[in-house]
């Protein structure tokens, strides 16, 4: 498939998904959905991939749904709301959550709506300190989707989430990260930097098991303590028996670095 809307390269064991509509800071429409999707199922299916990296290109990182594509004036033209959702950004947070590799996203400046709430749904969020998020979806009547009601109280408890979401209010990447929303912010002109090496630190690490690390730390907060413990014990059986597993302690008793395959 060839991409008009975003980017997407793939080297050294992880790719890279830049979201490519700068005029309307990155902000999604219908052919943007699709080559986003198609970008995460290619990294679902290719095994050399073993690590996906989400930026945006120009001054935003996403200001979620287009608003430009939805037609107002007019009821009778109206989009049916929750069928876009259903059908583009309920697949999409299942897609990034649901995948068994870790998601990286170095946002790159504003994050607002769903766009907030897709980098909220990566596993590590990196923000340039000039970056902000947004929930701006109260703004227009609307609530946090994607998952924003979802992560946004599981990240910063009831009484931040609440506010956020309700006043709709700018906060920093400095701020973000100081509440536990995020997991760094850094320097404007390290951001890439910093986000390369992640990726580039994953490319080489057991990937089946950071999958299930993934997985399992977010399912927990739905599940009771003996449901954890079993699936606990499920990903431990797998894992036991996966190459990266024995690589791992080979190396460890033989004192030497592991060479992981992702397998
Ligand atoms: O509809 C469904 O399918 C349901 C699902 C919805 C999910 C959602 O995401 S709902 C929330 C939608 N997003 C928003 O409400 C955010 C709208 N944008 C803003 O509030 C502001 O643009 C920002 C706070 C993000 C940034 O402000 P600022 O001052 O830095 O930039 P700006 O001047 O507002 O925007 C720059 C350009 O991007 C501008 O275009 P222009 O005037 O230069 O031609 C602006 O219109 C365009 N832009 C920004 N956001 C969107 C957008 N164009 C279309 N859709 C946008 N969401």
């Amino acid at each position: 498939m060839k991409f008009s809307t975003i980017k997407f390269t793939q080297q050294d064991g992880y790719a890279t998904l830049t979201l490519n509509r700068p005029d309307s800071l990155n902000s999604f429409n219908q052919a943007m959905h699709q080559e986003v999707r198609a970008a995460i199922k290619r990294t679902r299916e290719d095994e050399s991939i073993r690590c996906l990296l989400i930026t945006g290109s120009g001054r935003g990182f996403c200001a979620g749904q287009d608003l430009s594509d939805r037609e107002v004036s007019d009821p009778s033209q109206a989009v049916d709301l929750g069928e876009s959702v259903e059908k583009n950004y309920n697949p999409l947070i299942r897609a990034i959550m649901g995948l068994e590799k870790p998601v990286i996203c170095a946002v790159n400046g504003v994050a607002a709506g769903a766009g907030a709430s897709i980098a909220l749904a990566c596993d590590i969020v990196l923000a340039a300190k000039s970056a902000s998020f947004i929930q701006a979806f109260s703004k227009i009547g609307l609530v946090p989707d994607s998952g924003g009601t979802f992560n946004l109280p599981r990240a910063l408890g009831l009484p931040r989430a609440k506010a956020l979401a309700l006043l709709g209010s700018k906060i920093s990447a400095e701020q973000a990260e100081k509440w536990g929303l995020i997991w760094q912010s850094v320097e404007d002109d390290k951001l890439q930097e910093e986000a390369l090496l992640l990726a580039q630190h994953f490319a080489t690490q057991p990937t089946l098991g950071l999958g299930k690390i993934k997985l399992l730390l977010n399912e927990s907060f739905n599940n009771p303590l003996h449901h954890q413990l079993e699936l606990e014990k499920g990903a431990m059986q797998m894992l036991g028996q996966t190459e990266d597993y024995q690589e791992g302690v080979s190396a460890f008793m033989e004192k030497r670095k592991p060479e992981f395959k992702g397998k």
